[in-house]
């Protein structure tokens, strides 16, 4: 329980933090934008910000801290397991949608898809993250493994999975710059002028980057660890 204090302070930041940037999703949205539908318009495209920043990036980040949670420890591992690859399953959802409603939204438009460097690696991580929950699916929560292969996927599922949450984080600050540059441009005030849109949606990006610094922190603590189980 060494620095308990400090882990809930860094937890109670990190949400509030998570909360906040999602409510910065929705404010841009529906105050700066088109709001939220299905109908092939710019109103379809903005789920993506909206489902990412829920999904990708708040729900990915609790999943990964889940068994840090020190009132968590007294549950039986295989909760926590289930708990972990549940909000992963949510997000991946979540992130599936997201993009299903781009590439609509593009073909509904003839916007060509595929192009840019925000669409190679967000889509490069949405494939390593269903391939990342099957695989962990596979191994750490069916019974069949042996625990030798587990403890040797181990390493490679922490590794694999703070690089691709750390990955999302970057795609989502280039889509950030990239909405702005597409959508502030004449008539409307230039992204160059700093209008109001522009500051929002920077403070959303710094948001986001400071979210993930304290999840990436508080996941790589030794000390902050899950207790190993005592009866297995
Ligand atoms: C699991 C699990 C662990 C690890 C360990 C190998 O499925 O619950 O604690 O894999 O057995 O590192």
């Amino acid at each position: 329980m060494e620095g308990y204090g400090l882990f809930l302070v860094l937890l109670v930041s990190a949400l509030l933090l998570g909360f906040l940037s999602v409510l910065f999703a929705l404010v841009w949205v529906f105050h700066y934008r088109e709001g939220l539908s299905w109908d092939g318009g710019s109103a379809e495209f903005n789920w993506h910000p909206v489902l990412i920043i829920t999904g990708f990036i708040f729900i990915q980040g609790i999943a990964i801290i889940v068994y840090r949670l020190p009132w968590t420890w007294k549950c039986s591992k295989l909760l926590i397991k289930f708990i972990h690859a549940g909000l992963n399953t949510i997000a991946m959802i979540l992130a599936i949608v997201s993009l299903v409603a781009v590439f609509d939204f593009h073909n509904a438009k003839n916007i060509p898809n595929m192009y840019s460097l925000h669409s190679w690696i967000g889509l490069t991580a949405v494939i390593f993250y269903t391939l990342q929950l099957v695989l962990g699916f596979a191994v750490f929560l069916l019974p069949f493994a042996p625990v030798s292969l587990r403890a040797s996927l181990m390493p490679i599922h922490i590794y694999s999975g703070l690089l691709i949450f750390a990955t999302v984080i970057a795609t989502a600050l280039m889509g950030f710059t990239e909405k702005l540059i597409f959508a502030l441009k004449t008539p409307a005030p230039a992204y160059s002028t700093s209008p109001p849109e522009a500051i929002f949606v920077n403070t959303l990006g710094l948001l986001v980057v400071i979210f993930g610094a304290l999840i990436l922190w508080m996941a790589t603590r030794p000390h902050w660890k899950r207790p190993p189980e005592q009866n297995s």
